[in-house]
């Protein structure tokens, strides 16, 4: 009878500094939850509007390139471009500086990727791709407009956009585009087309629940 209570109060004992220890995590956790989520009213805004359509087919660029370098981490992801049907696919993706832009052939075909700094003129590489499967990687140094060409199908063109900002995106055909969290502040806005009188920077205020942009032209 002894023994029994013994054991029982031993669980009791056990159980009730499980429930503390539990409680105390809780807690800390509820406290780390608290410090990590944004406050209330911290000022992310939607940016929507339309700038220029597509041109040849290669639709626009715009960024939003904060006053103060925003502390946003580059993706480990690249962005990629695939060599398929005898073109680049797609045809225009934006990569921050310091991330990796990766060309894929896709099709047993020869190929290769001649890379261009369109503000400079510079070939950056030349590279034959001449197997399926085959993958070449760039990082960009620098925020600038890069061509890439195949010189063994002329017809074979596309855009890399290197930019330093991490609020970008790739309109839509109709020049319609949604930036959806970006914080509250002054940018410079650039617009990229591939016809250059369509490109255009200017300097625009963020704030609110939403704010529009038009291309202005
Ligand atoms: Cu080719």
């Amino acid at each position: 009878m002894n023994s029994m209570i013994r054991v029982s109060h031993a669980r009791d004992t056990r159980w009730a500094r499980h429930t503390a220890l539990a409680l105390v995590g809780m807690i800390a956790l509820a406290l780390s939850l608290g410090v990590a989520q944004p406050a209330i009213g911290s000022g992310e805004t939607e940016v929507v509007g339309t700038v220029s359509a597509a041109s040849r087919g290669f639709p626009s660029v715009v960024i939003l390139e904060p006053a103060s370098p925003a502390r946003v981490p580059i993706s480990s992801e690249p962005a990629k471009i695939n060599q398929v049907g005898k073109s680049f696919t797609p045809g225009v993706v934006v990569a921050r500086v310091g991330q990796v832009v990766e060309f894929h052939n896709g099709e047993s075909l020869l190929h290769n990727v001649h890379m261009i700094n369109l503000d400079s003129g510079d070939t950056l590489f030349n590279i034959a791709m001449p197997v399926v499967g085959m993958v070449h990687r760039f990082t960009p140094e620098e925020p600038g407009v890069y061509a890439v060409l195949c010189d063994v199908h002329p017809e074979m063109e596309a855009y890399v956009i290197a930019t330093n900002s991490p609020y970008y995106t790739v309109a839509a055909e109709d020049g319609s585009f949604e930036l959806p969290e970006v914080p509250s502040g002054s940018y410079t806005l650039r617009v990229w087309n591939v016809k250059e009188s369509r490109s255009f920077a200017r300097e625009v205020q963020v704030a609110g629940p939403t704010t529009e942009i038009s291309s202005g032209r």
